[in-house]
């Protein structure tokens, strides 16, 4: 006897199908598409490192309990987000969840080798980062565009080991490693001379990437560039801007990252992709929900996210795309963040797998734009649910209120007694 989830997977596959939609093939498809998850929600962008009392560069806010102080338990924290989620998933790390004691411009694969062997252990994949942020050699929010030179330094050899991290990282787990560069340099009002600190960033850039990765090595990393607009204390100037990105990645054949908080508010990362992918090898999503400004907010199911994964699904760019999360909200559970994050996530790629695309593709060349507006808003209440349920039934993963009750049950018998 066929379970209610069954049953109306098998009612919701006709629906799809008498709409050209191989719903077998969309199901092939998902299993296929990874996610990254951003790790440093976890315990709110501090890391692992003793440096005392140190401003940091990124805005996090709430007092919500529980952030995880080790890397056993944001591991632990991950998994538990992980088992509601039926991706394919990859882990996000920042150089400052290294976790023996070395200098942040002194690591190697082997200062994260717990995160490594986990990652293989469990079938992860792992993206990176270097946290160009809240430490010492920052100068006044400045790492590689600092007017001094020690402290450039300091932050290129960080960025030239990452590199090495990622490839190495890449290689053992035979799974590419995006390593994004997000450097913080700006200034709260307006610099005088502009010009000079993007002259930094080049000259700074050149010697972090003057390595070139050859074919073999691309297989396993590929380096991908985050501009923004602005911050909070870089409200008149982002050194690393979008402009300065999109140029630079293009002539040094770098990929891009795209974080859905960093453009002007109206600016939208759906229309952005196709005008990109045509000129760099990668572009990296950081799926976020910015409210008004880059607030980082748990991303939920808006029109934007299922926007975005219909641009990648439309134009096949799921080997050019990764995408990777970028949210964070001390207010509320943080292991809720991730599973909701993921599940929102996990859906828009799900509906876009499931879009009859070739019908639209159809009715715009036949010059019918009445039917394709007709179809583009239909197709919104197509039963996915009862795809998205049959899914997670049969890999066991909770359903509706079980996974709120199963966080909250999580955070009264592990968080809380930790
Ligand atoms: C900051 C960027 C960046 C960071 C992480 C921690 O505005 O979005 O991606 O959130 O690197
Ligand atoms: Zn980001």
């Amino acid at each position: 006897m066929d379970s209610l989830v069954t049953k109306r997977f098998k009612e919701a596959k006709k629906i799809y199908e008498s709409l050209g939609v191989d719903v077998n093939k969309a199901l092939r498809t998902f299993k296929t598409i990874p996610v990254s998850l951003h790790c440093w929600a976890g315990d709110d962008i501090k890391g692992f490192e003793d440096l005392g009392d140190v401003h940091s560069e990124n805005v996090v806010t709430g007092a919500y309990p529980y952030p995880a102080k080790t890397g056993d338990e944001l591991r632990q924290d991950i998994e538990k987000a992980f088992s509601y989620s039926p991706l394919r998933h990859k882990v996000n790390l920042h150089s400052m969840y290294a976790e023996r004691k070395s200098a942040r411009n002194d690591l190697n694969i082997e200062d994260f080798r717990k995160w490594v062997d986990w990652a293989k252990v469990k079938g992860y994949g792992l993206d990176f980062n270097t946290s160009f942020f809240t430490h010492p050699m920052m100068d006044n929010g400045n790492s590689v565009t600092s007017l001094k030179k020690e402290v450039r330094d300091y932050w290129i050899k960080a960025g030239i080991d990452s590199r090495k991290i990622s490839l190495a990282i890449g290689k053992e787990l035979n799974w590419k490693c995006y390593n994004n560069f997000w450097f913080p340099d700006g200034m709260k009002d307006m610099p005088a001379n502009k010009m000079l600190f993007r002259t930094l960033l080049k000259e700074s850039l050149d010697k972090i990437f003057e390595y070139k990765f050859n074919k073999e090595e691309r297989k396993y990393t590929a380096d991908v560039l985050e501009g923004k607009l602005f911050g909070i204390s870089t409200e008149a100037f982002v050194v690393g801007s979008h402009d300065f990105y999109i140029a630079y990645a293009v002539k040094n054949n770098i990929g891009v990252t795209m974080d859905l908080g960093h453009y002007n508010v109206g600016e939208v990362i759906s229309d952005k992709i196709s005008a990109v992918a045509p000129f760099v090898n990668d572009i990296m999503l950081h799926v976020s929900r910015g409210l008004h400004w880059d607030s980082d907010h748990v991303v939920i199911q808006d029109d934007q996210l299922f926007e975005i994964m219909r641009e990648i699904k439309r134009a096949d760019l799921w080997q050019k795309v990764a995408i990777g999360l970028d949210f964070f909200d001390s207010s509320i559970n943080r292991i809720a963040e991730w599973a909701i994050g993921l599940r929102a996530t996990a859906k828009a790629i799900l509906a876009s797998l499931l879009e009859p695309t070739e019908l639209l593709y159809k009715a715009e060349q036949e010059g019918d734009y009445t039917r394709r507006l007709y179809l583009l808003d239909e197709v919104k209440n197509l039963p996915i649910n009862d795809i998205w349920n049959y899914i997670l039934e049969t890999k066991g993963i909770a359903k509706g209120l079980e996974v709120i009750d199963g966080i909250k049950e999580y955070e009264e018998e592990v968080q809380a007694k930790r």
